[in-house]
């Protein structure tokens, strides 16, 4: 692993004499912003160690001190682009073995990119969503999931959408990748039974994060329109919702959860005033 990576490295746990009662410890992808940041924060409350990660150095390392700061627990950041393989492997392969005892793997990267009719689709907009929200989300947890198996315990929580319940005009290939999440998030529970590894998915509707910035690539006047009218959910009502699964007894699992705005009915229906 490029050694930069750890530059900002708080603390090796396995210095500081972890008992594995203690501390907890998740992994987050795209903890930079949004719901994967509120998450951060959540379970840094709540004393878990975090490893974060996500493609912007500068904000992923802000975090990190922010949050050994703040809630004095240890953080990890790992600098990577999910949908690289081999830096998704690297960087979990070299984390120290105490580190690699993860609790909790929550695959939250994702992106919608455009909002066009499929006949006109930019392709390159359809690969960045396919490449980040199915084959990021898979890279990342073939190198958990062993480790969970090994370590006889483990919680994969993959945020999913009400995009992937249903499809709406215009969301054809955000859509099918959020399937592929649900499906996914399905197989993960059927092929990791025999492990008692935990498989939740949370599917949110309208968030208000940078997620509308990213879609409409910048484009104030549209970003604008899309939460006005109605309350959005907030990034941290969704962490709220992330931390609530994990803390119920082993016996007992949350498969699959849908929280909306309460002004959301189902994809297409927002109630706007
Ligand atoms: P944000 O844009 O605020 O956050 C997305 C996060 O994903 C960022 O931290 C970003 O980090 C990370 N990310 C994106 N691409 C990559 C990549 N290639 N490699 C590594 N990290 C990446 O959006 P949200 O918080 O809203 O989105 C989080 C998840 O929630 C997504 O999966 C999204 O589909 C889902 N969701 C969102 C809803 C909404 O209305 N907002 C509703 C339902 C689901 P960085 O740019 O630093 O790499
Ligand atoms: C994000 C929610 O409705 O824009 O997944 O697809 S939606």
């Amino acid at each position: 692993m490029n050694a930069d990576n750890f530059s900002v490295k708080i603390c090796d746990i396995s210095e500081i004499n972890l008992k594995p009662s203690m501390n907890k410890i998740v992994l987050i992808t795209g903890a930079t912003s949004g719901i994967g940041k509120a998450c951060a924060i959540k379970f840094a409350q709540n004393n878990y160690y975090l490893i974060i990660t996500g493609r912007r150095k500068e904000i992923l390392n802000k975090l990190a001190d922010d949050l050994v700061r703040k809630y004095k627990v240890e953080v990890l950041p790992l600098n990577f682009d999910v949908r690289d393989r081999e830096q998704v492997k690297a960087n979990i392969d070299s984390l120290p073995d105490s580190w690699k005892k993860i609790d909790v793997l929550i695959n939250n990267a994702g992106l919608a990119v455009g909002l066009d009719p499929i006949q006109e689709g930019d392709i390159d907009d359809w690969e960045r969503m396919i490449d980040t929200n199915i084959k990021g989300l898979l890279y990342v947890s073939r190198v958990v999931m062993p480790l969970m198996i090994k370590n006889k315990k483990g919680h994969i929580i993959n945020i999913g959408s009400i995009a992937g319940k249903e499809t709406y005009p215009k969301g054809n290939v955000y859509c099918a990748t959020k399937h592929a999440v649900d499906s996914l998030t399905k197989a993960m529970r059927i092929d990791l039974l025999e492990y008692g590894i935990k498989v939740t998915q949370i599917s949110p509707g309208a968030v208000e994060t940078e997620f509308s910035i990213v879609r409409f690539k910048g484009d104030k006047e549209t970003i604008g329109k899309v939460y006005k009218g109605f309350t959005p959910l907030k990034a941290k009502d969704v962490a709220e919702v992330v931390y609530y699964v994990t803390t119920l007894p082993k016996h007992v699992n949350i498969n699959d959860m849908l929280i909306m705005p309460t002004a959301q009915a189902n994809a297409g229906r927002i109630n706007k005033v």
